[in-house]
């Protein structure tokens, strides 16, 4: 963790792009990106574009390039950074990167930005943490959940809750010191009520990670029915490709198929199944095993039925054991169902394409009800790091609270106090230790 090297980076993604960053942080780039550019980088003020070429240090032209000049400590890093911004081909971007690092550079660790960014003070660790959630959010709710967070309102909720735990072990202190006087700032039962709400308030902050810990992770949804039903069909319908096997012989799909979907900002797994009936074929009956153990391991089911025929007793009965909260029932084949006859659920045609809006909607809506909890919270605990700081602060108040019942001394329960103070602090990164700074910042990627 040498502050004192310069590192580089390619900051956009691999692949092809339409523009490709190159990043340089710490005291020498400023230097090392002037022996890469045709201008005199020296001599820019701080702060400004500048439209260049970027070279090799034997002066071969590369590419043509923005540079950024950002000396410290205004800049992302608080270090001097300098970004090269250019056309975006993966080996333009390799060739300049090659460049600073001939030139002088190191190739930077996953993360060491960002981690440099927390070394300077730029940034808390929930803060960067949340930098790494915004670049991984899967879907609307994971996105604002990391907004929030790189806003602050976490850091700034936990060192709401470090000042009044502060003024609560002043005032223990001032009982040990002053026995006499020291009631006179608040009685034991108006220590023991604020301790207690603030105990409350930390509860309702720990509870929020149940649902937060799933936020980023996308619905599994799977499809399940009789053959022939249409379930492929569905699938190929909601992923707008020929992705699963369509015919009409009954017993067609065998394995599981997976596929991707976003729909209105939410990450959705399909999972198309065998469909579901008594057979003594041996690769059918491992497919229908397979399909029932995907009803359990889902978020959500779509059990679809045929509409151009009635329902038969073994779908009933299969229906029956189905966990209603987490089952959608479609009746598929809109175009064959006879004049006259209620459809259960709703009503689609995976073959013509109609119905299917509802039904993402309904995707959308069962979600955003499970999720409903969580859009009400301002802020919520995606991370299980920050989970087992707050369950440990909350352990530590408890011990507090009890020692306060059963009247032990102010000086043991300033202790635990200060640990439930510390164990906060953890969060946003105060006398959090290296090795936990690796972990954190090795998931990172590299150039973040
Ligand atoms: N008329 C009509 N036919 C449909 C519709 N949806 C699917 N089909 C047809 O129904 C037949 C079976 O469709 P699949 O999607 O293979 O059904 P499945 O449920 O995956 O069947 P298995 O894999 O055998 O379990 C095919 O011939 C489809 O073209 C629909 O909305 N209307
Ligand atoms: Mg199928």
């Amino acid at each position: 963790m040498s502050e004192k090297k310069t590192i580089a980076a390619i900051a956009t993604p691999p692949g092809d792009g339409g523009v490709g960053i190159i990043r340089i942080s710490g005291p020498e780039a400023v230097g090392i990106a002037n022996k890469i550019v045709q201008i005199d980088l020296l001599q820019k003020e701080s702060h400004k574009v500048y439209f260049t070429k970027a070279l090799t240090p034997s002066k071969e032209i590369l590419d043509e390039v923005l540079v950024f000049k950002m000396c410290t400590p205004r800049s992302f890093t608080g270090e001097d950074v300098v970004e090269i911004q250019c056309h975006g081909g993966q080996l333009v971007c390799k060739k300049i990167l090659q460049s600073a690092l001939d030139s002088g550079a190191n190739l930077a660790l996953p993360g060491e930005f960002t981690l440099r960014a927390f070394m300077n003070g730029k940034i808390d660790l929930a803060k960067a943490e949340s930098i790494q959630m915004l670049i991984h959010a899967k879907n609307t709710a994971a996105l604002k959940a990391a907004k929030n967070q790189l806003e602050g309102h976490l850091s700034q909720k936990i060192l709401f809750f470090q000042e009044e735990l502060f003024s609560l072990a002043a005032i223990l202190e001032a009982w040990v010191d002053y026995p006499e006087e020291g009631l006179e700032f608040l009685t034991t039962e108006e220590f023991l009520e604020k301790l207690q709400g603030i105990i409350f308030s930390l509860k309702k902050l720990e509870n929020t990670f149940f649902c937060g810990s799933k936020l980023n992770t996308s619905t599994k949804l799977c499809l399940i029915g009789a053959p022939n039903v249409g379930k492929s069909s569905l699938l190929n319908a909601l992923m707008e490709k020929e992705r699963a096997i369509v015919t009409p012989i009954a017993g067609t799909t065998r394995d599981l198929i997976e596929g991707e979907i976003h729909l209105f900002g939410h990450h959705f797994t399909l999972i198309d199944t065998a469909g579901i009936r008594d057979t003594d074929e041996t690769i059918e009956k491992e497919g229908i095993r397979r399909s029932l153990e995907a009803i359990d391991k889902s978020d959500l089911v779509l059990f679809l039925l045929d509409g151009s025929r009635p329902r038969t007793e073994s779908e009933s009965a299969l229906l029956k054991e189905m966990d209603a909260q987490k089952t959608i029932v479609v009746t598929n084949k809109a175009d064959l169902l006879p004049p006259r006859v209620n459809p259960q659920g709703v009503l689609i045609s995976a073959k013509h394409l109609t119905g299917l809006d509802t039904l993402k909607e309904l995707l959308v809506e069962w979600l955003e009800t499970q999720n409903g909890q969580l859009s009400k919270e301002e802020v919520i605990l995606v991370q299980e790091r920050h989970f087992k700081a707050i369950q440990q602060a909350i352990d530590f108040l408890k011990t507090v609270e009890m020692g306060l019942k059963e009247g032990i001394g102010g000086e043991l329960l300033v202790m635990d106090l200060k640990s439930a103070i510390h164990s906060l602090s953890l969060i946003i990164g105060r006398n959090v230790t290296e090795e936990v700074l690796n972990q954190i910042f090795s998931r990172f990627c590299v150039g973040k």
